[in-house]
């Protein structure tokens, strides 16, 4: 007997132009002028390539990947132009909160990438029309609390609710119905299709297949032969809109903080960075409401190279105090050690890790005669 599965819903959102957006909040005078958010590779003041760019720059012609050269050529004429570098650490705590935001709507929640999310909404929502209700209070709340805009899809499956954002940026929402998946992919090119690159569209191409619809009506047997009797049938399906991965409900294994030291450092002096490397993940850990049995510190040198300490604790924790006094012992052992005496340490960085939910929180009181016991 065959059992139908019942029709999922589900929410794909990504971020618009999310680096130079993010750049934008930051310099809101940037926001009519063209920016564009650069990798400077340092060999020359110009050598490096183009991360994102927004888009005033886009309009322009500039695309992400293309040489900073190129990029500034287009923008030659435009005085306003403005070109940054890359600051993930700043990125990566807007991509944090955000994804927070997201990841409340439902535990059926999957974190892709930086700017990137999927929402499972088939046991939270009774149909298409309130999950899009969903969506566009999902849109505001960003909007509300980051100052963002993003766009979303909702469809029957990942491939179809990336492809429905994909066509909807910027801040945008588009709901594919089930009946509306066929006209949808009919006509669309097949490099549109999630998965698909340049190399397979033009082998794609080669067999005079330029359409999803093309490809949904292809000879199996053709495909197999030419692409494989994995990846022929794979192609096959996804051109019918066909896409069964779940929402894989990642759950968080580890906070961690790391910043770049205003002076590169050859001893711990650096406490009052630590402190607030330290209080960022208590915050962090409280919204979480749990609680880490490992900490550890990161070192990266001036040679950029990574070295790791950590302990773990006899009882887990989310205290300030106790990750920086326990993250400052680490780094002051580092800093002893023979190999690291003459180091010179350019970003410094603390891991909590071992979370799990607090069962039986002691009390403060409890913590306080514990360490007196113990001193
Ligand atoms: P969008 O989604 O089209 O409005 O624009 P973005 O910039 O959000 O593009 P997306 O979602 O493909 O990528 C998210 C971030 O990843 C983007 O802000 C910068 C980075 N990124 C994207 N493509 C490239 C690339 O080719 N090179 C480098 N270095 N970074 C990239
Ligand atoms: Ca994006
Ligand atoms: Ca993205």
């Amino acid at each position: 007997m065959s059992v139908t599965p019942k029709r999922k819903i589900i929410l794909a959102l990504d971020i618009d132009y999310f680096y130079a957006q993010c750049e934008e909040i930051r310099h809101p005078d940037l926001k009519e002028k063209p920016v564009v958010v650069c990798v400077y590779s340092g060999r020359t003041e110009t050598s490096g390539a183009v991360s994102t760019s927004n888009y005033v720059a886009r309009k322009l012609g500039v695309r992400s990947g293309m040489p900073i050269y190129v990029a500034i050529r287009l923008l030659h004429d435009d005085r306003d132009a403005k070109f940054l570098p890359l600051d993930i650490e700043y990125y990566d705590g807007i991509s944090e909160r955000v994804m927070e935001t997201i990841g409340r709507r439902s535990n059926r929640f999957e974190q892709v990438s930086i700017d990137e999310a999927f929402l499972d909404l088939t046991e939270s929502t009774p149909d298409f029309r309130s999950a899009e209700t969903v969506a566009t209070e999902i849109k505001q709340e960003i909007l509300e609390e980051e100052r963002l805009t993003c766009t979303i899809g909702v469809a029957p499956n990942k491939l179809l609710a990336k492809m429905s954002a994909d066509v909807s940026k910027p801040n945008g929402l588009k709901v594919l119905l089930p009946s509306e998946v066929k006209a949808f992919l009919e006509n669309s090119l097949v490099d549109k299709l999630i998965g698909i690159g340049p190399k397979t569209s033009k082998k794609l191409s080669e067999q005079g297949i330029e359409t999803i619809g093309q490809l949904s009506n292809f000879d199996e047997e053709k495909l197999t032969n030419k692409f494989g009797k994995n990846l022929g049938p794979w192609l096959r399906r996804l051109a019918n809109g066909i896409d069964e991965t779940p929402v894989e409900g990642r759950s968080v294994q580890q906070v961690s903080r790391i910043i770049t030291l205003k002076h590169d450092a050859s001893r711990f002096d650096f406490q009052d960075q630590l402190e607030s490397l330290a209080r960022s993940i208590h915050d962090r850990l409280q919204r979480m409401n749990v609680v880490g049995s490992n900490i550890g510190v990161v070192v990266i040198t001036k040679e950029l190279k990574t070295k790791n300490r950590a302990r773990t604790l006899t009882a887990p924790t989310d205290s300030i105090d106790h990750i920086l006094q326990v993250s400052s012992e680490l780094f002051e052992g580092f800093f002893e050690e023979k190999e690291n005496v003459k180091v010179e340490v350019r970003r410094i960085g603390i891991r909590v890790s071992g979370l799990g939910e607090w069962d039986e929180k002691p009390s403060t009181e409890k913590n306080a005669s514990l360490t007196d016991f113990l001193s």
